[in-house]
């Protein structure tokens, strides 16, 4: 019985392994917000270049007090925000968090956070491997705003207040 344990734990090690090598982090950004703003939002697609389905269960972020998975909603004309308990990339897929929807929401960030910065994330996989990677702050006006880049709105839309 022993060894069939041991077995088990070796195969789940590889997979663990194999899981963190094939998901890849794109295009990964977090909105600038307002210095006195208590949350953050982290947006980036998830892209899995394997044959099975990676599932991430937790995030963290070193500037961050806490990182959570959520969803935006829309019900009746209404808005919700709902904690994700893990988020699923189907084989060969990838999966997006965009403004409007999947989002990584920031709590209580241990200092200010600029545009321009480089934060520090790690997601966390089913059975415990870990994905580094980094964010770039990026100020954006609208919700969504798909064509503003960086630099975009250096021009006197600050919100200093
Ligand atoms: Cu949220």
């Amino acid at each position: 019985m022993k060894r069939v344990v041991t077995v088990l734990c070796l195969a789940l090690l590889s997979g663990e392994v194999w899981a963190a090598q094939s998901l890849r982090v794109v295009n990964a950004w977090v909105r600038e917000a307002p210095p006195s703003a208590k949350v953050h939002a982290l947006y980036m697609t998830l892209e899995n270049a394997s044959a099975q389905p990676i599932v991430v269960t937790d995030i963290k972020g070193k500037e961050f007090e806490r990182a959570e998975l959520h969803i935006t909603e829309h019900h009746a004309g209404m808005m919700h925000m709902k904690r994700l308990s893990e988020v699923s990339v189907a084989a060969g897929a990838s999966l997006e968090f965009a403004p409007g929807g999947r989002h990584v929401m920031l709590f209580n960030a241990r200092q200010a956070v600029h545009a321009g910065d480089q934060l520090n994330f790690t997601l966390v996989l089913l059975g415990g491997a870990e994905v580094p990677f980094t964010a770039a702050v990026v100020k954006k006006d609208a919700a969504g705003g798909a064509a503003a880049k960086q630099g975009d709105h250096d021009h006197g839309h600050h919100h200093e207040h």
